[in-house]
């Protein structure tokens, strides 16, 4: 039980545990849970073998399987939490809500072997040791953001990141969607952005987009998981692309070029033109649309061409657009510069801990997203050698992403006021999944944690060795991590990286 990560709440281990067998049924009594029964089948069937068959109805006998329940879960476990309890007759798995059992079934996963990711079967004794847990989550928002935009990433390489979020309860995904080097979202009214603004990328390369059909297969396969999808459209600034598809959007009425630079700042959708508030409003109706879950995030970051004047006067009309389109509007810190509604949800990503404006806007009402680019930063380089990102918010270690305080990081800001924190992967110099790979892990894992577990069971001591010990998961799943001198991996794991470089010589 010692091992999991996001370390939960309560973890008590109680002597003998169950043997998962070929007789193992997997038991799922309430509809809502049937889903979240499958996804267990279908997560353990390859390494064991074992067809792990579905049964509906109450346990039964000495082997009652693993069953996955909603009822019988403590009120204090809340909507996201579950209690779960493995002795010799079976893992039972109690939540008031599915996404307390998608949670409880993640950390069941992580009391099995690490053979138990393999895609092919293996022969392991598949013991889960016996105890109790009892887990739920300090923030109910827990996210991760992805960039698309900069470096192009297609549905397969997505629906990955959504299985690693999902493996360490991170319920949001942020996709940053559109940017000065690509717009990668179809828009049915404004037609040229995918055809004409989605074709490259940074460094040239051909880039590309989601239909709209690839966008909602997206949003199902994180829904699925229990993981709501932000679209993020970038406005009034990081609107190359845009201004690149349409002439009209631009205040000279001339297209832009394209764009396959890394600059940033130096573009604006055009303040004074009618035509922008047309696009802008089409925009946020299709992306609202297409959109389940509550969240569209507007930008609003780096609009260095635009006076403070412009910028109120863009967002003045912007932010009711989402809200009317029955959206709460999330925007980088920026955004309250431009006083929006109480709703918006402002994201903080400046490096430091002070930033008054926050603190006010908190004060008046405002939630916030944490993520200090010089910890949640996942495009930050880990030291002076090893990353493929960038170093303008400092080098950031594993070390350095674990050991801060979501809750209290910005000064001045209560706790009661912050939803959660969020990673940000900025893909300007990360290009494959191998890429996102290295700079995601082992720093998503740990911030992840920060978001779940309760602070007092959140130090770093204890955390690298848990740490440690995902390294042979990792393995078996063939994920590029970076091995941080900071973690004491066990000398048998090896990384797809190293194990090229080392063992092969
Ligand atoms: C700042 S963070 C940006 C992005 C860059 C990133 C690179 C933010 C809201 N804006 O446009 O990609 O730095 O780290």
């Amino acid at each position: 039980m010692a091992d999991v990560v996001p370390v939960p709440v309560e973890a008590k281990p109680t002597g003998t545990g169950y043997t998962i067998t070929e007789d193992t049924t997997i038991n799922v009594r309430d509809d809502a849970a049937v889903g979240t029964g499958e996804y267990l089948a279908e997560l353990f069937r390859p390494a064991t073998g074992y067809e792990l068959p579905i049964e509906d109805g109450p346990s039964r006998g000495l082997n009652g399987g693993i069953s996955l329940r909603l009822d019988g879960a403590p009120s204090d476990v809340g909507k996201q939490g579950y209690r779960m309890q493995v002795d010799p007759s079976g893992v039972k798995i109690r939540a008031n809500e599915p996404a307390g059992l998608f949670a409880g079934v993640q950390t069941l996963r992580q009391l099995l072997p690490p053979a138990i990711e393999s895609k092919t079967e293996q022969s392991v004794e598949w013991t889960v040791s016996g105890g109790y847990v009892r887990d739920y989550p300090r923030f109910n928002y827990r996210g991760a953001h992805l960039d698309v935009a900069r470096h192009f990433f297609g549905v397969d390489a997505v629906k990955q990141y959504i299985d690693y979020l999902a493996q360490y309860k991170v319920n949001h995904l942020h996709l940053h969607l559109t940017d000065d080097q690509g717009w990668r979202i179809e828009i049915d009214s404004w037609p040229n952005l995918t055809d004409e603004g989605a074709d490259s990328e940074v460094g040239g390369t051909p880039g590309g987009y989601y239909t709209k059909e690839e966008y909602t297969e997206l949003v199902e396969y994180a829904q699925d998981r229990f993981i709501t999808v932000i679209p993020e459209i970038d406005m009034p600034g990081h609107t190359g692309a845009a201004l690149e598809s349409y002439a009209a959007l631009n205040c000279d009425g001339e297209k832009r070029p394209e764009d396959t630079g890394v600059n940033v700042g130096d573009t604006s959708l055009c303040i004074d033109k009618e035509v922008t508030y047309e696009f802008v409003n089409d925009v946020i109706r299709e992306v609202a649309e297409m959109t389940p879950g509550p969240y569209l995030h507007v930008g609003g970051d780096e609009a260095h061409t635009l006076s403070d004047e412009e910028y109120e006067t863009f967002m003045d009309r912007a932010i009711p657009m989402v809200l009317e389109h029955g959206k709460r509007p999330i925007g980088w810190h920026q955004v309250l510069g431009a006083d929006p509604p109480t709703e918006t949800i402002a994201q903080y990503w400046y490096p430091g801990q002070d930033a008054p404006e926050v603190a006010a806007a908190a004060e008046e009402g405002h939630e916030i997203i944490s993520s200090p680019a010089s910890r949640a930063y996942l495009d930050m380089n880990y030291n002076d050698q090893d990353g493929v990102g960038q170093d303008w918010a400092g080098n950031t270690s594993v070390k350095d992403s674990y050991t801060w305080d979501p809750g209290t990081f910005i000064n001045g800001v209560d706790e009661s006021s912050i939803m959660g924190p969020e990673t940000a992967l900025w893909t300007e110099f990360v290009e494959t999944l191998d890429d996102i790979e290295y700079m995601t892990f082992p720093r998503l894992p740990a911030i992840a944690e920060l978001g779940w577990s309760p602070a007092s069971k959140t130090t770093w001591q204890e955390f690298k060795e848990r740490l440690a010990a995902q390294g042979p998961r990792w393995d078996v799943l063939d994920i590029n991590y970076y091995r941080s001198p900071q973690v004491p991996w066990s000398t048998t794991a090896s990384s797809r990286r190293s194990s090229a470089t080392e063992s092969h010589g």
